[in-house]
């Protein structure tokens, strides 16, 4: 009995919050205390879409389709790569007040532009423009329909108003948070100054039992028997909302979902290109407005935004200054604008598992106000993305990086375990599959939140605002009693075998089914690590993180007057150099590695299946492909030359005058190794498992590819050393030049080329590949535009 008690216990602690006080109050994002930041953007999950900074807001939308067109079903709403858009992102956006993204479908594009506008209780008015364009030329302008929506998430209530038969033209509701509202659709037009334009009108008004369901819900109600007749033109059908009933309405079976349905509005508006139209939220709590917000009001407001956008850009970036060209400032804004455009704020429980429970359980419900690397592909947060977002973020707007990190430290369990991915609330959890969703609390990610802390803190001593000094020692503050905790857990946790030395957890188990077990934890996913996982190994990326961190913990504990000794020392063996190479450099190599027990000599083979003679061949399992080894691993180091061996440099912790320093930036320089035209590749060329997959199915990754965040880490870098006095000072500037103009270059004409910003470069031709758009770390290059690190 006591063995169990102890177990569920344990188990509980792994579910159970860390217990001191909140370093956000619990009504910070309210419209009562930040109300310019309640309505956002905050849906990166769909191309366009607001939402409050709330657990249960209610929600609006856009979807849109193409009628007459041969591709049958072309409805779009989440973003989705297989739609195959030729581009879409913000072009600006302030992370407050307006944003402007511009959307290019097959032959048409849309312009989507919000400004918000303060007044009452509430969060305030917003509205909408949509300008939508042909691009083609073809003679017949295409026929869209775009699909507004409104919808609640078991929070508040919504009313539909039809006037002239089906056209929707408002939607009022309530609820607690917005009080009362209205939001109203305004009929299309030409341009400012024209009357309204010809066009169909439909609308559906029903429940649905969650958001993830908007979509279908919308699918399983179009309809084909409308009939669009403009007046100079030919009649023809064509699709729309008409009616939907939910599932159990249908019959009297019980509701398989016991979820609380809530109110789904959509006004659809089919329209033959050019046009504009717009859509206004109005605040029932803003008494005294001066005017509507639409029309040329709007115009004025939007170009009164953008002036304001261009400023600061300038004022913080200073490309412009630097002789950027005009396109390649479009490029910085927009990467910036993509970064603060798709920051989202998530609500809901991770899964996780721990050796203490035979079930995952379901963590406590949080929030997470948060970027995300890319609105596609994992429109959701990721632990060590984040540090480098919030390095770009905490240029422009401080506050965002506060509340972001306060948001991701507020999510820590009372060990000091933060879950690495977070998929919160069934709308994450859609994009998901299952075996992916559970976190394990053995599993750690690389502390970059010390990165953002450390600019942070470096904006204390350069700062001469005092009020904006006052609010980081207080944010500091609050923050430092899970700090302790955080650094704490990864330095008892994560440690390696040896002393000082330190070992990532949670290992691929299978170790036979894949050529080299990965590491997703370090968040190099499956750069070669020791061919046979054991407590033997050592790693020395997490070493140089755990070097960092802990100087950055003990100049936070310094600036709050807290005790800093222990951090300090521990900052002071960890980059000691001569522990670090004892610990890391391999002769062999000439190069930093881990350690661990570890053959060069395997390879994936063909398994045997072993057929009896006489059997059909076919009533046996296919043959897969599984790992052999051919010669038996040993202790020894791992020998892998790439992003890995880079980190005692990365990171800064060689000395300036360390001679292990000319053989960094001459492999580096190497094209044989590590150097290509478009920034380092992840893994040397001459790595046996360069370019290597890891399994039939598992495409190399990090094992040859250029990534943006690491890259950006070197430039940092050879700019630090660059301007440290030491032997290698002048060969550091010059790589820096070289490296920082490939990486900026290849970025943008990628993006120029594509429309998008992506997951990873190639290192043989420079294209973009993997995700799209990824505009989560490789958005940094906007950092390397203004030499800021
Ligand atoms: C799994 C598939 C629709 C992998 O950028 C986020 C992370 C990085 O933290 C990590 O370093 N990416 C990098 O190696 C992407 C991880 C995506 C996991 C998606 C589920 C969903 O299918």
């Amino acid at each position: 009995f006591y063995a169990l008690y102890m177990r569920s216990s344990l188990a509980n602690r792994v579910v159970t919050l860390h217990p001191s006080a909140p370093v956000l109050d619990a009504n910070s994002s309210t419209a009562k205390v930040s109300p310019e930041r309640f309505w956002g953007s905050y849906r990166p999950q769909v191309y366009f879409g607001m939402k409050t900074r709330s657990p249960r807001s209610i929600v609006t939308g856009m979807m849109w389709m193409r009628q007459f067109s041969d591709l049958d079903m072309n409805l779009r709403h989440t973003c989705e790569q297989g739609d195959h858009l030729q581009s879409y992102g913000w072009l600006m956006h302030d992370g407050i007040t307006f944003g402007v993204q511009e959307i290019r479908d097959n032959d048409f594009t849309l312009t989507t532009e919000f400004v918000k506008r303060m007044g009452g209780d509430n969060g305030g008015d917003w509205t909408w423009r949509i300008t939508a364009k042909q691009d083609s030329s073809a003679p017949q302008a295409p026929v869209i329909s775009l699909m507004f929506y409104a919808a609640a998430d078991t929070q508040g209530s919504l009313q539909a108003h039809v006037e002239e038969r089906n056209r929707l033209a408002s939607i009022t509701g309530f609820s607690e948070e917005l009080g009362n509202f209205k939001i109203t659709f305004r009929k299309p037009v030409t341009g400012e100054l024209t009357s309204a334009k010809y066009a169909s009108y439909n609308y559906l008004q029903t429940v649905s039992p969650g958001l993830e369901k908007l979509t279908d819900i919308v699918k399983h109600s179009l309809n084909r028997r409308f009939v669009y007749s403009p007046p100079s033109g030919e009649k023809r059908h064509y699709i729309a909302v008409d009616t939907y009933k939910p599932p159990h309405h249908q019959s009297n079976r019980k509701p398989a979902d016991e979820r609380k349905e809530s109110d789904f509005v959509v006004h659809q508006v089919t329209v033959q290109l050019p046009f504009q139209i717009e859509v206004l939220f109005e605040s029932g709590s803003f008494h005294h407005r001066p005017n509507q917000l639409v029309g040329s009001i709007m115009t004025q407001e939007l170009e009164k935004r953008k002036s304001e956008f261009n400023a600061k850009f300038e004022k913080t970036f200073g490309l412009e200054r630097k002789g950027f060209s005009q396109a390649h400032i479009k490029f910085g804004k927009a990467a910036l604008s993509n970064m603060l455009g798709g920051m989202g704020y998530f609500y809901g429980q991770s899964v996780v598992q721990s050796v203490y429970n035979d079930y995952p359980l379901l963590y406590p419900e949080g929030a997470l106000f948060t970027a995300v690397p890319s609105r596609s592909f994992f429109p959701r947060g990721f632990l060590w993305d984040e540090g480098f977002h919030q390095l770009l973020l905490s240029k422009w707007d401080p506050q965002v990086t506060r509340e972001a990190i306060a948001h991701w430290i507020g999510l820590m369990n009372m060990e000091g375990w933060i879950p690495r991915e977070q998929i919160l609330g069934d709308e994450a959890r859609s994009k998901v599959p299952a075996e992916f969703v559970v976190q394990r609390n053995e599993n750690a990610n690389p502390p970059t939140l010390f990165l953002a802390l450390q600019e942070l803190t470096e904006q204390l001593s350069s700062n001469s605002d005092a009020p904006a000094s006052q609010q980081t020692l207080a944010f500091l503050r609050r923050l430092f009693p899970r700090l302790k905790t955080w650094f704490d857990w990864y330095n008892t946790t994560q440690t390696g075998p040896l002393p000082n030395s330190y070992r990532w957890r949670g290992r691929d188990k299978d170790t036979n089914l894949f050529l080299n077990p990965k590491t997703l934890t370090s968040g190099l996913d499956d750069y070669p690590r020791a061919s046979h996982p054991s407590a033997d190994e050592r790693h020395v990326d997490l070493h140089c993180w755990m070097a960092l961190s802990s100087g950055i913990m003990a100049r936070i504990a310094r600036l709050l007057d807290e005790p800093h000794e222990d951090y300090e020392r521990t900052h002071t063996v960890l980059s000691d150099n001569s522990l670090l190479n004892e610990l890391h450099w391999s002769e062999q190599l000439r190069a930093f590695s881990d350690f661990g027990n570890h053959t060069q000599a395997v390879s994936l083979q063909q398994e045997k299946v072993y057929v009896p003679p006489g059997q059909p061949r076919h009533q046996f399992p296919v043959a897969r492909l599984v790992r052999a080894v051919r010669r038996a691993p040993k202790l020894q180091y791992v020998n892998a030359m790439g992003y890995v061996s880079l980190f005692p440099f990365l990171l800064h912790l060689l000395q300036p005058d360390s001679p292990k320093l000319e053989h960094i930036l001459r492999d580096m320089r190497d094209s044989n190794k590590l150097w290509t035209p478009y920034g380092l590749r992840s893994l040397s060329k001459a790595d046996p498992l360069y370019m290597k997959r890891n399994t039939e199915h598992d495409a190399p990754y990090w094992r040859g590819a250029v990534w943006i965040n690491i890259n950006y880490l070197a430039v940092r870098a050879l700019h630090h050393y660059s301007s440290s006095e030491g032997p290698y000072q002048e060969k550091a500037a010059l790589l820096y030049e070289e490296l920082r103009t490939n990486i900026i270059n290849n970025v943008y004409r990628q993006y120029v080329e594509t429309g998008y910003i992506w997951e990873q470069y190639n290192d043989g031709t420079g294209r973009g590949q993997g995700s799209h758009p990824f505009t989560g770390w490789s958005s940094l290059t906007v950092l390397m535009m203004a030499e800021q690190y």
